[in-house]
Protein backbone atom coordinates (compact mmCIF):
# COMPACT_ATOMS: atom_id res chain seq x y z
CA UNK A 1 0.00 0.00 0.00
CA UNK A 2 2.51 2.39 1.22
CA UNK A 3 5.83 3.17 -0.99
CA UNK A 4 8.25 1.40 0.87
CA UNK A 5 10.89 1.67 -2.11
CA UNK A 6 12.44 -0.50 -4.98
CA UNK A 7 11.81 -4.19 -3.49
CA UNK A 8 10.44 -7.17 -5.73
CA UNK A 9 7.57 -9.06 -4.34
CA UNK A 10 9.46 -11.75 -2.53
CA UNK A 11 11.50 -9.51 -0.53
CA UNK A 12 10.99 -7.86 2.63
CA UNK A 13 9.15 -9.44 5.31
CA UNK A 14 5.19 -10.57 3.80
CA UNK A 15 2.54 -7.94 5.43
CA UNK A 16 -0.85 -8.36 3.79
CA UNK A 17 -0.69 -5.92 0.85
CA UNK A 18 2.63 -4.84 2.29
CA UNK A 19 0.59 -2.64 5.29
CA UNK A 20 2.76 -1.42 8.17
CA UNK A 21 3.25 -4.12 11.29
CA UNK A 22 2.56 -2.42 13.66
CA UNK A 23 1.56 -3.05 17.94
CA UNK A 24 -1.84 -2.58 19.03
CA UNK A 25 -1.11 0.64 20.31
CA UNK A 26 -0.52 2.07 16.91
CA UNK A 27 -4.24 0.89 16.08
CA UNK A 28 -6.41 4.30 15.69
CA UNK A 29 -10.06 4.51 14.99
CA UNK A 30 -11.03 3.43 11.68
CA UNK A 31 -8.17 1.50 10.93
CA UNK A 32 -9.02 -1.89 8.94
CA UNK A 33 -6.53 -4.17 10.83
CA UNK A 34 -5.08 -7.46 9.75
CA UNK A 35 -3.69 -9.74 11.85
CA UNK A 36 -3.57 -13.95 11.98
CA UNK A 37 -4.41 -17.12 14.07
CA UNK A 38 -2.58 -20.24 12.41
CA UNK A 39 -4.28 -22.91 14.09
CA UNK A 40 -6.02 -25.67 12.69
CA UNK A 41 -6.71 -29.03 14.26
CA UNK A 42 -7.90 -31.96 12.10
CA UNK A 43 -8.58 -32.43 8.36
CA UNK A 44 -6.05 -32.49 5.57
CA UNK A 45 -4.40 -29.88 7.77
CA UNK A 46 -1.80 -26.82 6.56
CA UNK A 47 -4.57 -23.96 7.34
CA UNK A 48 -2.81 -22.72 10.11
CA UNK A 49 -0.04 -22.12 7.41
CA UNK A 50 -2.81 -19.82 5.88
CA UNK A 51 -1.87 -16.32 7.32
CA UNK A 52 1.18 -17.09 5.93
CA UNK A 53 0.28 -17.51 2.70
CA UNK A 54 -2.52 -14.89 2.43
CA UNK A 55 0.30 -12.60 3.29
CA UNK A 56 2.83 -13.74 1.04
CA UNK A 57 0.04 -13.80 -1.96
CA UNK A 58 -0.89 -10.43 -1.32
CA UNK A 59 2.35 -8.75 -1.89
CA UNK A 60 2.51 -9.27 -6.01
CA UNK A 61 -0.88 -7.35 -5.88
CA UNK A 62 0.62 -4.74 -3.79
CA UNK A 63 3.42 -4.45 -5.92
CA UNK A 64 0.97 -3.65 -9.08
CA UNK A 65 -0.86 -1.05 -7.11
CA UNK A 66 1.61 0.84 -5.76
CA UNK A 67 3.68 0.97 -9.01
CA UNK A 68 0.29 2.69 -10.36
CA UNK A 69 -0.48 4.73 -7.59
CA UNK A 70 0.62 7.61 -8.92
CA UNK A 71 -2.68 7.64 -10.96
CA UNK A 72 -4.46 4.90 -9.32
CA UNK A 73 -6.18 1.89 -11.23
CA UNK A 74 -9.34 1.78 -12.55
CA UNK A 75 -12.10 -1.04 -12.03
CA UNK A 76 -13.35 -0.95 -15.88
CA UNK A 77 -16.56 -2.47 -14.38
CA UNK A 78 -17.32 0.17 -12.47
CA UNK A 79 -15.72 2.82 -13.49
CA UNK A 80 -13.87 3.73 -10.34
CA UNK A 81 -10.39 4.68 -9.68
CA UNK A 82 -8.78 3.29 -6.68
CA UNK A 83 -6.04 5.11 -4.96
CA UNK A 84 -4.46 4.55 -2.01
CA UNK A 85 -4.99 7.23 0.13
CA UNK A 86 -1.99 9.54 1.59
CA UNK A 87 -1.79 7.97 5.28
CA UNK A 88 -2.18 4.18 5.27
CA UNK A 89 -5.70 2.65 6.67
CA UNK A 90 -4.83 -0.64 6.86
CA UNK A 91 -2.22 -2.10 9.40
CA UNK A 92 -1.04 -5.81 10.02
CA UNK A 93 -0.44 -6.55 13.72
CA UNK A 94 1.07 -9.99 12.76
CA UNK A 95 -0.22 -13.13 14.25
CA UNK A 96 -2.04 -13.35 18.34
CA UNK A 97 -0.60 -16.05 20.69
CA UNK A 98 -1.56 -19.80 19.23
CA UNK A 99 -1.56 -22.75 22.15
CA UNK A 100 -1.43 -25.76 19.54
CA UNK A 101 -2.28 -28.29 23.00
CA UNK A 102 -4.41 -26.05 24.21
CA UNK A 103 -7.75 -24.95 22.52
CA UNK A 104 -9.32 -23.20 25.05
CA UNK A 105 -6.09 -21.49 25.29
CA UNK A 106 -5.82 -20.28 21.55
CA UNK A 107 -9.52 -19.22 22.00
CA UNK A 108 -8.63 -16.65 24.69
CA UNK A 109 -5.69 -15.60 22.76
CA UNK A 110 -7.36 -14.79 19.25
CA UNK A 111 -11.08 -13.50 21.04
CA UNK A 112 -8.47 -11.02 23.58
CA UNK A 113 -6.29 -9.82 20.22
CA UNK A 114 -9.30 -9.47 18.33
CA UNK A 115 -10.90 -7.34 20.93
CA UNK A 116 -8.07 -5.03 21.51
CA UNK A 117 -8.40 -4.48 17.92
CA UNK A 118 -12.01 -3.57 18.78
CA UNK A 119 -12.09 -1.26 21.12
CA UNK A 120 -9.58 0.62 19.98
CA UNK A 121 -12.13 1.05 16.87
CA UNK A 122 -10.36 -1.02 14.31
CA UNK A 123 -12.16 -2.95 11.28
CA UNK A 124 -10.51 -6.43 12.62
CA UNK A 125 -9.71 -9.15 10.13
CA UNK A 126 -8.48 -11.99 11.63
CA UNK A 127 -6.70 -14.80 8.76
CA UNK A 128 -7.19 -18.27 9.89
CA UNK A 129 -6.04 -21.05 10.53
CA UNK A 130 -9.28 -23.59 10.38
CA UNK A 131 -13.14 -22.41 10.54
CA UNK A 132 -12.75 -22.70 14.46
CA UNK A 133 -10.94 -18.95 14.24
CA UNK A 134 -14.21 -17.69 13.34
CA UNK A 135 -15.87 -18.74 16.66
CA UNK A 136 -13.08 -17.02 18.64
CA UNK A 137 -12.81 -13.65 16.41
CA UNK A 138 -16.76 -13.22 16.69
CA UNK A 139 -16.35 -13.42 20.87
CA UNK A 140 -13.82 -11.22 20.65
CA UNK A 141 -15.57 -8.78 18.35
CA UNK A 142 -18.94 -8.31 20.43
CA UNK A 143 -16.60 -8.62 24.01
CA UNK A 144 -15.44 -5.42 22.59
CA UNK A 145 -18.27 -3.92 21.36
CA UNK A 146 -20.83 -4.89 24.48
CA UNK A 147 -17.93 -3.08 26.61
CA UNK A 148 -19.01 -0.06 24.33
CA UNK A 149 -22.15 -0.42 23.94
CA UNK A 150 -23.96 -2.75 26.27
CA UNK A 151 -27.62 -3.55 24.36
CA UNK A 152 -25.69 -3.70 20.76
CA UNK A 153 -27.67 -6.57 18.18
CA UNK A 154 -25.39 -8.16 15.53
CA UNK A 155 -26.29 -10.15 12.70
CA UNK A 156 -23.90 -13.01 11.12
CA UNK A 157 -22.83 -13.66 7.58
CA UNK A 158 -21.30 -16.98 7.04
CA UNK A 159 -19.99 -17.12 3.51
CA UNK A 160 -19.00 -21.27 3.21
CA UNK A 161 -19.29 -24.55 1.36
CA UNK A 162 -20.74 -25.52 4.75
CA UNK A 163 -23.08 -25.32 7.31
CA UNK A 164 -20.72 -25.52 10.45
CA UNK A 165 -23.70 -25.68 12.68
CA UNK A 166 -22.99 -28.72 14.56
CA UNK A 167 -22.88 -29.12 18.63
CA UNK A 168 -20.11 -31.31 18.42
CA UNK A 169 -18.47 -33.61 16.58
CA UNK A 170 -17.24 -37.18 17.03
CA UNK A 171 -13.22 -36.97 18.94
CA UNK A 172 -13.08 -33.15 18.36
CA UNK A 173 -15.87 -32.04 21.06
CA UNK A 174 -17.60 -28.50 20.98
CA UNK A 175 -14.76 -26.75 20.00
CA UNK A 176 -13.40 -26.83 16.59
CA UNK A 177 -13.98 -26.48 12.87
CA UNK A 178 -17.33 -27.59 12.22
CA UNK A 179 -19.26 -26.26 15.36
CA UNK A 180 -17.92 -22.59 15.31
CA UNK A 181 -21.47 -21.12 14.14
CA UNK A 182 -23.18 -23.04 16.50
CA UNK A 183 -20.92 -21.36 18.79
CA UNK A 184 -21.73 -18.00 17.69
CA UNK A 185 -24.97 -18.34 17.60
CA UNK A 186 -25.06 -19.00 21.23
CA UNK A 187 -23.09 -15.61 21.94
CA UNK A 188 -25.24 -12.93 23.69
CA UNK A 189 -24.82 -10.30 21.52
CA UNK A 190 -26.08 -12.28 17.86
CA UNK A 191 -29.48 -12.81 16.86
CA UNK A 192 -29.88 -15.54 15.75
CA UNK A 193 -32.83 -14.69 13.01
CA UNK A 194 -30.53 -12.55 11.42
CA UNK A 195 -27.87 -15.93 10.94
CA UNK A 196 -27.40 -15.87 6.76
CA UNK A 197 -25.50 -18.60 5.39
CA UNK A 198 -24.17 -18.41 2.14
CA UNK A 199 -22.58 -20.46 -0.41
CA UNK A 200 -24.02 -23.86 0.98
CA UNK A 201 -23.00 -26.77 -0.83
CA UNK A 202 -23.48 -30.79 -1.31
CA UNK A 203 -25.41 -32.54 1.47
CA UNK A 204 -25.78 -31.17 4.54
CA UNK A 205 -26.13 -33.09 8.21
CA UNK A 206 -30.39 -32.24 7.97
CA UNK A 207 -30.09 -32.02 12.18
CA UNK A 208 -27.97 -28.64 11.45
CA UNK A 209 -30.37 -27.62 8.76
CA UNK A 210 -33.82 -28.17 11.16
CA UNK A 211 -31.76 -26.25 13.95
CA UNK A 212 -30.84 -23.35 11.39
CA UNK A 213 -34.27 -22.48 10.30
CA UNK A 214 -36.09 -23.56 14.30
CA UNK A 215 -33.77 -19.92 15.14
CA UNK A 216 -34.51 -18.15 12.18
CA UNK A 217 -31.89 -18.15 10.08
CA UNK A 218 -31.80 -18.39 6.47
CA UNK A 219 -29.77 -20.25 3.81
CA UNK A 220 -28.87 -20.10 0.56
CA UNK A 221 -27.08 -22.28 -1.72
CA UNK A 222 -24.63 -22.18 -4.56
CA UNK A 223 -27.74 -23.08 -6.46
CA UNK A 224 -29.78 -20.28 -4.95
CA UNK A 225 -26.75 -17.93 -5.96
CA UNK A 226 -27.38 -19.18 -9.38
CA UNK A 227 -30.59 -18.50 -9.57
CA UNK A 228 -31.19 -15.43 -8.06
CA UNK A 229 -27.69 -14.08 -9.11
CA UNK A 230 -25.30 -12.93 -6.84
CA UNK A 231 -25.95 -9.56 -6.16
CA UNK A 232 -29.52 -10.01 -5.25
CA UNK A 233 -28.13 -12.41 -2.88
CA UNK A 234 -26.07 -10.14 -1.23
CA UNK A 235 -28.49 -7.53 -0.83
CA UNK A 236 -30.83 -9.94 0.61
CA UNK A 237 -28.05 -11.49 2.93
CA UNK A 238 -27.26 -7.67 4.02
CA UNK A 239 -30.88 -7.02 4.77
CA UNK A 240 -31.66 -10.35 6.65
CA UNK A 241 -28.26 -10.10 8.73
CA UNK A 242 -29.33 -6.31 9.47
CA UNK A 243 -32.77 -7.04 10.82
CA UNK A 244 -32.92 -6.18 14.46
CA UNK A 245 -29.35 -5.25 14.50
CA UNK A 246 -26.88 -2.70 14.82
CA UNK A 247 -23.74 -4.56 13.27
CA UNK A 248 -22.72 -7.51 11.02
CA UNK A 249 -19.76 -10.01 11.73
CA UNK A 250 -18.86 -11.81 8.42
CA UNK A 251 -17.10 -15.10 8.30
CA UNK A 252 -15.96 -16.33 5.75
CA UNK A 253 -14.51 -19.67 4.30
CA UNK A 254 -12.33 -19.93 1.13
CA UNK A 255 -13.60 -23.43 0.67
CA UNK A 256 -16.91 -21.95 -0.38
CA UNK A 257 -14.84 -21.87 -3.89
CA UNK A 258 -14.89 -24.57 -6.36
CA UNK A 259 -12.31 -26.78 -5.58
CA UNK A 260 -11.63 -27.12 -9.37
CA UNK A 261 -10.30 -23.13 -9.11
CA UNK A 262 -8.80 -23.73 -5.06
CA UNK A 263 -7.81 -26.66 -3.84
CA UNK A 264 -5.68 -25.56 -1.24
CA UNK A 265 -8.38 -26.20 1.66
CA UNK A 266 -9.22 -28.34 4.14
CA UNK A 267 -12.41 -29.62 3.50
CA UNK A 268 -12.99 -29.04 -0.44
CA UNK A 269 -16.59 -28.71 -2.37
CA UNK A 270 -17.41 -29.78 -5.74
CA UNK A 271 -19.60 -28.35 -8.03
CA UNK A 272 -19.54 -25.00 -6.06
CA UNK A 273 -19.35 -21.33 -7.04
CA UNK A 274 -16.73 -19.75 -9.40
CA UNK A 275 -14.63 -17.24 -8.14
CA UNK A 276 -16.04 -14.94 -10.60
CA UNK A 277 -19.85 -15.40 -9.19
CA UNK A 278 -18.02 -14.79 -5.63
CA UNK A 279 -16.92 -11.54 -6.99
CA UNK A 280 -19.87 -10.49 -7.87
CA UNK A 281 -21.17 -11.23 -4.53
CA UNK A 282 -18.35 -9.77 -2.70
CA UNK A 283 -19.15 -6.42 -4.18
CA UNK A 284 -22.44 -5.97 -2.59
CA UNK A 285 -21.28 -7.32 0.47
CA UNK A 286 -18.57 -4.10 0.83
CA UNK A 287 -21.34 -1.56 1.06
CA UNK A 288 -23.18 -3.01 3.94
CA UNK A 289 -22.10 -2.48 7.85
CA UNK A 290 -20.31 -5.38 8.88
CA UNK A 291 -18.30 -4.63 12.24
CA UNK A 292 -15.27 -7.57 11.86
CA UNK A 293 -14.90 -10.55 9.87
CA UNK A 294 -12.55 -13.85 9.75
CA UNK A 295 -11.39 -15.39 6.30
CA UNK A 296 -10.43 -18.87 6.94
CA UNK A 297 -9.41 -22.56 5.60
CA UNK A 298 -6.69 -21.46 3.10
CA UNK A 299 -4.06 -24.04 3.58
CA UNK A 300 -1.29 -23.15 1.33
CA UNK A 301 0.75 -26.75 1.67
CA UNK A 302 -2.21 -28.22 -0.38
CA UNK A 303 -1.75 -25.45 -3.01
CA UNK A 304 1.68 -26.03 -4.64
CA UNK A 305 0.08 -23.62 -7.41
CA UNK A 306 -0.57 -20.76 -4.36
CA UNK A 307 -4.03 -19.94 -6.72
CA UNK A 308 -5.96 -20.70 -3.28
CA UNK A 309 -4.24 -18.23 -1.00
CA UNK A 310 -3.85 -15.66 -4.00
CA UNK A 311 -7.45 -15.86 -4.74
CA UNK A 312 -7.97 -15.19 -0.20
CA UNK A 313 -5.95 -12.21 -0.68
CA UNK A 314 -7.90 -11.04 -3.59
CA UNK A 315 -11.55 -11.87 -2.34
CA UNK A 316 -10.40 -9.71 0.70
CA UNK A 317 -9.17 -7.16 -1.21
CA UNK A 318 -12.51 -6.48 -2.80
CA UNK A 319 -13.99 -6.94 0.33
CA UNK A 320 -12.00 -4.02 2.14
CA UNK A 321 -11.40 -1.42 -0.50
CA UNK A 322 -14.27 1.17 -0.10
CA UNK A 323 -12.27 1.46 3.57
CA UNK A 324 -8.52 1.46 2.42
CA UNK A 325 -8.62 3.40 -1.03
CA UNK A 326 -9.48 7.01 -2.08
CA UNK A 327 -12.64 5.73 -4.61
CA UNK A 328 -13.44 8.22 -6.94
MN1 LIG B 1 -16.43 -23.61 7.28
Amino acid sequence: MKKTGETPQFSQPATFMRAPLVGLDDIKPGMTVISGAPHSMRDRFGERYGPRGIRDSSMPIADKLRNAAEQGVVDLSTGKTLLPPSETRLVDVGDFNMYPADVMKTTEGIAGGVAEVVGRGGFSVCLGGDHYVGYPSCLGYTRALREAQPNAKVGYIHIDGHLDFADGYGPYGKYMNGTNARRISELDAIVPSSMVFIGIQGPCYLDQVEDIRRLGGTIFTSEDIEEMGPEAVARRAGELAMKGCDYIYMSFDIDVIDAGFSEGTGSVTMGAMTPRTLFKLLGPLSEIPIGSMDLVETSPPLDPTSRTPRMAAEALLKLIAPKIFDIH
